[in-house]
């Protein structure tokens, strides 16, 4: 819509919201105004109850090129550090709805720590990932270094980052970074994206809520924790609505009728 520069907002299905990176100029180097139309966007999205899943994608060309070095170059530290630069972008990570990323062609630095914070990512076989920062003399600031570790363990973070080497999305896929590459281009990797989406916003979004923050302790805790986190979600489950009316529906062979409460 119009209340945007550098994004797209668009509402292709039932429940779902698409955003789309548009600063086809810098293939969507993440600008810090880029950034606070997104986090706009994302909260605004996590705050609709009409919106169940959320997907996020860039161009054919470029998920995104990374954080902006031409606003970068000339800063000082004092400045980064007081000022929090950057800091912002973990508002996506505290989203409560499932976030989707949909990745074609380049997500380098920023723009691969973008996908890593979503929740799914899908690739087209076009997708090129890699952490960069090392070339122009620093390091990945947005998460690269620890939520890849986490994803595709040590030897190949330590690897990526150190040498800045690009990986394709079939290695991405290997490596279990993507769930899956779908092709040829943007256009399917968006649409299954939205597909996926869809069949998310189908769901009790209680339950959705409650598996999605699930999921995320497994990055956050030991596995005992890990556990007994999920088994207090799944037991506080039996307080809602969406619970009774799910289990009656499988029971009476019908299809549910979710409330979301
Ligand atoms: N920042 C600013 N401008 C960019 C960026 C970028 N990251 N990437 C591309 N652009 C601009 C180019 O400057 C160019 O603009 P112009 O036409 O005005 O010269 C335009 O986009 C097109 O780019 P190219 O002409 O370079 O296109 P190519 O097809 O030749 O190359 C590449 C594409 C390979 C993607 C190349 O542009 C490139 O290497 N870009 C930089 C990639 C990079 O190093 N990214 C990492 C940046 S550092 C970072 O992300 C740190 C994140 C820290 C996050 C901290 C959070 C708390």
């Amino acid at each position: 819509t119009s209340q945007y520069e550098y994004i797209l907002t668009s509402r292709p299905a039932d429940g779902v919201a698409l955003i789309t990176l548009n600063r086809p100029k810098a293939l969507n180097a993440l600008c810090t105004p880029l950034f606070d139309e997104l986090n706009k966007a994302l909260s605004d999205f996590d705050a609709d109850d009409s919106v169940r899943a959320m997907v996020l994608t860039g161009s054919d060309r470029a998920f995104a090129a990374g954080a902006d070095i031409k606003e970068m170059k000339d800063k000082e530290y004092a400045e980064v550090y007081k000022g929090k630069f950057l800091e912002s972008w973990t508002l996506l990570s505290s989203l409560r709805k499932p976030i989707i990323a949909a990745v074609s062609g380049y997500a380098l630095g920023g723009g691969c720590e973008l996908a890593l914070m979503c929740d799914i990512i899908l690739a087209s076989p076009t997708a090129v990932f890699g952490q960069p920062e090392i070339n122009i003399g620093v390091i990945p600031g947005g998460g690269g270094t620890q939520r890849l570790a986490r994803v595709i363990g040590k030897s190949r973070t330590m690897e990526l980052t150190l040498t800045g080497r690009n990986f394709s999305a079939a290695e991405a896929a290997v490596w279990g970074l993507v769930s899956r590459v779908v092709g040829p281009g943007q256009g399917e990797v968006i649409t299954q994206a939205v597909d996926m989406a869809s069949i998310i916003a189908s769901k009790s979004a209680i339950a959705v809520q409650a598996g999605k923050e699930a999921v995320n302790v497994a990055y956050e805790s030991t596995l005992n924790e890990g556990l007994r986190f999920e088994r207090r979600l799944f037991h506080s489950l039996f307080a809602t609505k969406d619970q009774k009316e799910g289990m009656a529906a499988f029971v009476e062979k019908r299809a549910p009728n979710w409330t979301h409460s």
